[in-house]
């Protein structure tokens, strides 16, 4: 209680704030309504330039500036180069933070310095050494501002008023390709059409004095240089993620102190963010309970109560509840209120009012739970559905993608992340077509390689809630004959069944042509990697054929001399093989008596690849392997990774998160699938001698494969897993004094929905099961986060039926559209260093917070699945 008095007197006391940009204790500048961050986040190399980087500004809120740093072009893309950071330091005596960049691939240093100047920075740029040769005339001092914050807003340049253009139409001209700067790895972002030019855009203004948003206060930022000329350049004219840019070039020759720039974001005076109300809005059943987080300014006074509106059948409203408002604390930035109206019990529509802030309106009733999944199952995972035609209503989603298949991966380093090693492994020579490998399997996320790790855990997904749940749902027409998804249509087998045949026809096809799994089917060229749009049209589908001059067509109409086909990376790996095999002995149980010949064929690769993988793995365990376990065990947890922020190394070490849980501790989840698969005892009696001690190890982590095994094990088993779910309870309830949302919140690059889930399943099931020591209250933490109890915005990140106000933009295949494909996940709240969590919902290009995955997504209708069976038991 003292404490909580405490903090209430805390948050009365206004924190006087200087009009002057400030170093704070955070290292960063700081005015109410201002923050500039110098380098707190860098470019950590990882996918390159991630548009989260450098000299970021933070403006009445939202992070709508970034990327300041030196940079080699115009307009980066996400892989020109970016610079490392050498060295950072705060000095305080002077209120200045200096940088140090590095180019590694042209031996150039830089170095940033950034001084608080009354309510302005001064940034400016040294060298050490002239600019070298080769990037003399392209290296510049670069800043990047938010396009969807930016468009038509005004901005004046050397007093010539113009408007951010809402679409991007600059002019461009081509320049030879020697000219340009060597992009990441000498990877090509772009086909230049055998023109030998690639494109550089044009600027929109250039001068020495710009103001941009003259119309809007929370915007308006002015920016002068009188040693060097800004240009202002729309990034859009190069990839659909690009920002505008505000650039000076490093003068040639030069060294010293080469460009300085004075930068002063508005502040609107004594501004204060309008309080966040989080609260579900897919709403709430009667009995559950309801308690809003509101999240406020530092210099918010907290008001004493708040109510709960109802809005009645003739539209009028009422006042339902009033009741007090009780403080949690603070955590990062803000402070946290809390207002219970749990006992509103009455089923109707209803409104949080706070002070004047009012949310829109939600549900209290019995059956807001019953659609949360169907969206995710009848539009997002078909749509996902590779090698097929996908057709909703009047509009084709994708055609049939990657006609001509796959070619054998020659020696490479990928974009992608992937290596194909100087051998193989198979008995195909690089480039070679590998038969039949374009059939089933799900896109990865927003972009439509086969991830096979991914896809593993995508059937097991399916299977878990097939085999669980028997949901029966029959939205969709499948016919793996013709090739055609046909949405909203049902063809008399469960959607479930097919999604689980559909993953299953491609991993089997992996293993039977292959020999055994490959580690990916993706792009072998960077220029369509990229690809927005119909995923049919990634390749020409036509069969590679080098002899033909790019861009030429066979006189038949079958092969191309563009080198556009996708690739299998095929190096061997057993954990894999491993991995496909227990997935492959759930398929074949859960494909008997609706495609017997499918489960025949996995069963026979699964027998096939547990034996070889055993063997392998117990030639290659020498003295390296406890060392390599190690290291496989800081990369999954991403101890002593520091690249842990590129996307897919995230994405796949959020998949390999999900293999560890049905893989913990050893091969405890394996054999469990594995006794569940067969029924022979042996891996029953493996996984009982393991289970225990990792249970002693620890409890959170192994809880989820404890509780999948309860189903198969005997009664003595669910007694001595007791004290366990007991030590697990009180790990539930310590998130409530970590955070004021009460579940495990991420600080990492991509934002952490797939620890919530996985949190979220595990006490779903452990309330199945353990009704008496987990209540069924606890069920519905991560519901509330997931669908808009959160920090930030309080949007749902579940685009779900049922919402008042899901997100509106993701970062799916349809992204350039600022759009969303329904059913999607977000990754969700992004942390910024030191103190920043964001989630922007009017640009979907950040895949650290908008990104969904097909392992994410079938996640969440596992955890969807379990709620709505707890919340109404069928
Ligand atoms: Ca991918
Ligand atoms: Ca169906
Ligand atoms: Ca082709």
């Amino acid at each position: 209680m003292k404490q909580l008095l405490l903090l209430f007197t805390a948050l009365l006391a206004l924190p006087a704030m200087s009009q002057d940009l400030q170093l704070n204790d955070r290292e960063y500048f700081e005015r109410q309504g201002v923050n500039v961050l110098v380098f707190s986040n860098s470019f950590n190399g990882g996918f390159n330039d991630e548009k989260n980087s450098g000299i970021e500004i933070i403006h009445h809120g939202v992070r709508t500036v970034q990327g300041g740093a030196v940079r080699l072009n115009n307009t980066p893309e996400q892989w020109d180069l970016v610079p490392k950071m050498t060295n950072r330091k705060v000095d305080r005596e002077k209120g200045s933070i200096e940088v140090g960049m590095r180019y590694d691939d042209y031996d150039f240093d830089s170095r940033v310095v950034v001084t608080a100047k009354g309510k302005a920075v001064e940034i400016a740029v040294y060298l050490d050494k002239p600019v070298p040769e080769k990037i003399a005339g392209e290296a510049g001092f670069n800043i990047e501002f938010l396009p969807s914050q930016y468009w038509l807003k005004t901005f004046l340049m050397d007093g010539r008023l113009n408007r951010f253009p809402r679409y991007a139409t600059s002019q461009t001209i081509t320049r030879p390709n020697s000219e340009k700067p060597r992009q990441f790895k000498g990877f090509k972002t772009y086909d230049d059409r055998g023109t030998d030019r690639f494109v550089d855009p044009l600027p929109l203004e250039t001068g020495h004095q710009i103001t941009v948003a003259t119309d809007d206060p929370s915007r308006m930022i002015r920016i002068s240089s009188d040693d060097a000329e800004l240009k202002l350049y729309d990034g859009r004219m190069l990839a659909q993620n690009g920002w505008f840019v505000l650039r000076s070039v490093l003068p040639k020759g030069k060294t010293g102190k080469v460009v300085t720039w004075t930068v002063e974001p508005h502040a609107i005076p004594n501004w204060i963010r309008e309080p966040n109300i989080g609260f579900s809005q897919i709403g709430y059943i009667p009995e559950q309970p309801k308690v809003a987080v509101i999240e406020l300014d530092k210099n918010d006074r907290m008001l004493p109560t708040a109510t709960l509106m109802r809005i009645k059948a003739d539209g009028t409203t009422e006042q339902a509840f009033k009741g007090e408002v009780k403080v949690w604390g603070p955590y990062y930035k803000y402070n946290y209120v809390k207002f219970d109206f749990s006992q509103v019990n009455t089923p109707g529509v209803y409104f949080i009012q706070y002070g004047d802030t009012k949310s829109n309106d939600f549900l209290i009733d019995a059956h807001v739970y019953d659609k949360i999944t169907d969206a995710t199952t009848d539009v997002w995972v078909p749509i996902h559905m590779n090698h097929m035609y996908v057709t909703e209503g009047y509009r084709t989603w994708h055609g049939e993608p990657f006609k001509e298949g796959y070619l054998q991966a020659p020696e490479s380093d990928h974009f992608d992340l992937h290596r194909q090693g100087p051998t193989t492994d198979t008995k195909y020579k690089p480039l070679e077509l590998i038969p039949g490998l374009n059939v089933g399997g799900f896109f990865d996320a927003g972009d439509f390689d086969i991830e096979t790790g991914s896809n593993i855990s995508v059937v097991q997904n399916f299977i878990r809630t097939w085999e669980l749940f028997k949901p029966q749902r029959d939205e969709t027409f499948v016919s793996q004959k013709q090739r055609y998804v046909d949405l909203h249509r049902p063809d008399g087998v469960p959607d479930i069944l097919q999604f689980i045949e559909h993953g299953t026809l491609n991993l089997v096809a992996q293993a039977e042509q292959i020999g055994h799994m490959a580690s990916t089917l993706s792009n072998s060229i960077l220029d369509n990697y990229h690809h927005l749009g119909d995923a049919a049209s990634i390749t020409d589908g036509l069969h590679y054929d080098p002899s033909l001059k790019p861009y030429e067509v066979s006189a038949d109409g079958k092969r191309s001399g563009t080198p556009d086909d996708m690739w299998a990376f095929t190096n061997r790996n057993p954990n894999l093989d491993f991995q496909a095999a227990t997935m492959f002995a759930a398929a074949s149980r859960a494909l008997k008596g609706y495609n017997d010949d499918l489960a025949e064929r996995a069963l026979k690769q699964s027998k096939r690849l547990m034996q070889e993988a055993t063997e392998l793995m117990n030639q290659r365990r020498g003295p390296r392997a406890d060392a390599q376990a190690q290291a496989d065990a800081n990369w999954l947890t991403g101890a002593g990774d520091g690249n842990s922020g590129d996307q897919n190394n995230a994405r796949r070490r959020q998949n390999a998160q999900q293999g560890r849980r049905n893989n913990r501790g050893g091969d405890l989840g394996t054999n469990l699938q594995l006794y569940a698969a067969t029924k022979e005892t042996q891996y029953r009696d493996r996984f009982l001698a393991q289970i225990w001690q990792a249970l002693d190890r620890n409890v959170s982590n192994t809880m989820q494969t404890a509780l999948d095994a309860v189903p198969y094990m005997d009664d003595a088993y669910k007694q001595q897993l007791r004290p366990y779910v007991e030590k697990y309870a009180q790990y539930i309830k310590g998130f409530d004094t970590q955070n004021p949302y009460g579940v495990p919140i991420g600080l990492g690059n991509w934002a952490g929905v797939n620890a919530v889930l996985n949190f979220g399943i595990t006490v779903n099931y452990a309330h199945i099961y353990f009704p008496d020591i987990i209540a069924k209250d606890e069920v519905y933490r991560v519901s509330n986060w997931l669908y808009g109890c959160h920090p930030y915005h309080n949007y749902s990140f579940v685009a779900v039926v049922g919402a008042t106000r899901p997100k509106q933009v993701f970062y799916g295949n349809n992204r350039a559209d600022f759009s969303a494909i329904p059913g999607n996940v977000a990754p969700g709240l992004l942390f910024r260093k030191p103190d920043h969590f964001e989630n922007y919902d009017d640009w979907p290009f950040l895949w650290g917070q908008n990104e969904g995955t097909i392992a994410g997504n079938t996640q969440y209708i596992i955890f969807g699945s379990a709620l709505k069976n707890i919340v109404s038991p069928k």
